[in-house]
């Protein structure tokens, strides 16, 4: 039982240390989710690198390396994180994209 990396013994309740139950504890990883940009003809450059290094976190070189990227192939990775993390830069990009009229476009697919 306490072996068993799938079970694990807690109280019921909180407080409540006298009655211990089995309890299924999902091991699995969450499933993760590729976020990309798109490349346009309109969109500035440094544009597209503040995004990357304030969304994304990226050093300037890491953004300059990923624009770049994006810019000669057509699409790049930002990286990959779980859905509610990849849905919230998606949506923080075509936010701040729109609000400057620029057309850039921020995409997620299953990893
Ligand atoms: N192609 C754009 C330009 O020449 C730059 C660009 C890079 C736009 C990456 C979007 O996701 C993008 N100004």
């Amino acid at each position: 039982m306490a072996t068993d990396p799938h079970k694990t013994t807690r109280p019921t309740s909180p407080g409540d240390s006298s009655v211990l139950e089995a309890e299924r504890v999902s091991t699995k990883p969450p499933p993760m989710y590729r976020v990309l940009l798109l490349n346009d003809d309109y969109t500035p450059m440094d544009f597209v690198v503040g995004i990357l290094q304030n969304v994304f976190a990226m050093t300037r070189e890491q953004a300059t390396q990923v624009m770049l990227q994006v810019h000669r192939s057509g699409r790049g990775t930002c990286g990959v994180f779980t859905k509610e993390v990849a849905d919230t830069k998606v949506a923080q990009v075509a936010e701040i994209a729109a609000a400057h009229q620029h057309p850039l476009q921020c995409t997620m697919e299953p990893d």
